[in-house]
């Protein structure tokens, strides 16, 4: 008997406590306003996770150099250090990958979810469908249509461009954020040099400024910034050489040596970061312990369910050691705010 009243006791005990917590969650709540003059403005810290997702080809997966050594592990490192978040990183550069097989890979759904949940997005696609129709030219091959090898720079222009507008179009489908820092590249000409001896320079140029032309018009007709890797490697009249400069790693001179990485990452780092900057200090004005960017009775249900308990410093809003009333009232003062 004693030992079921104590059982009893111990559940009364139980649901008073949760009834007072109920109690000054919902006085809160609805005197949130009243009680806004009353709480010290405070910076929290945003719970907040950044996910930079890295779309392209080899020089994205970065063949032939250390995996330190290439731009993305670079850019990643400037943005936590620029922004102050550890970025979660996903590199899917994936070697040989041309326009169309970017198309192919939006199939798969992983490949969709990490461009649909990145925060900051980069896309350097291209340099395969023009090194393979230069290497067609300059071979004398023969391809569809009129059957000069000039035609097969033609075909790979105009289905690269094609498949870009694609890509784009389904990106910003699939991230629609305003809040998403989506950047594209242009694509740098690997053996200038070769090509100004042999002569076939101004024709095999000519057709990569197409490709690149269209990189910029599809960005400027989204507003989307413009990393100008092109302009970097090749100059401003495009016949400047990247291997001379050391920014090309041999065997073959395609893929970017440390240095060439660290060219593209600190481009990239002078895009910025889009309105990725504004959330993180919109956030930081916010209470927002569930991480969604708004403040409402989740919020205030979590803090107050973790009522006079130590050690939990998400909840801890205020930061004085538990979880208390003032805790409440900092959610209730920002009650209905929102980061979107
Ligand atoms: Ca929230
Ligand atoms: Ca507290």
């Amino acid at each position: 008997m004693i030992k079921g009243k104590k059982v009893l006791g111990k559940k009364v005990g139980r649901i008073i406590l949760i009834s007072i917590i109920l109690s000054v969650a919902v006085l809160a709540l609805f005197f949130g306003s009243l009680l806004k003059s009353k709480v010290v403005a405070t910076t929290y810290t945003p719970n907040y996770t950044l996910k930079y997702t890295a779309l392209g080809d080899s020089i994205t997966s970065g063949i032939g150099v250390g995996s330190q050594d290439n731009y993305v592990y670079k850019f990643s490192n400037y943005i936590n250090l620029d922004l102050g978040v550890t970025a979660n990183t996903v590199n899917q550069g994936i070697p040989y990958w041309t326009s169309a097989l970017i198309l192919v890979s939006m199939n798969d759904g992983q490949y969709r979810n990490n461009i649909a949940n990145a925060n900051i997005l980069t896309l350097y696609i291209g340099f395969n469908d023009f090194q393979l129709a230069r290497t067609q030219y300059v071979n004398n091959e023969t391809c569809p249509g009129s059957g000069s090898p000039e035609q097969c720079l033609i075909n790979a222009v105009n289905t690269f461009n094609s498949n870009y507008d694609q890509i784009i179009a389904q990106i910003k489908s699939l991230n629609s954020s305003r809040n998403t820092a989506f950047t594209v590249a242009t694509i740098y000409y690997h053996l200038v040099a070769q090509d100004l001896a042999s002569g076939k320079f101004t024709i095999i140029n000519k057709y990569l400024n197409q490709m690149n032309n269209h990189i910029v018009q599809t960005a400027v007709a989204n507003n989307l910034p413009v990393t100008d890797i092109h302009n970097a490697f090749n100059g401003p009249n495009g016949d400047q050489d990247p291997v001379a400069a050391g920014y090309l790693i041999w065997p073959g001179y395609l893929h970017p040596t440390p240095l060439g990485h660290t060219v593209i990452a600190n481009l990239l780092r002078s895009t910025g970061y889009g309105n990725v900057n504004n959330i993180l200090t919109c956030l930081s004005t916010l209470p927002d312990v569930n991480n969604d960017h708004m403040v409402n009775s989740t919020d205030l249900g979590q803090v107050a369910g973790h009522f006079g308990l130590r050690g939990v410093s998400i909840y801890d809003i205020d930061h004085n050691g538990y979880v208390n009333s003032m805790d409440i009232q900092q959610v209730a003062s920002k009650y209905g705010q929102s980061c979107k």
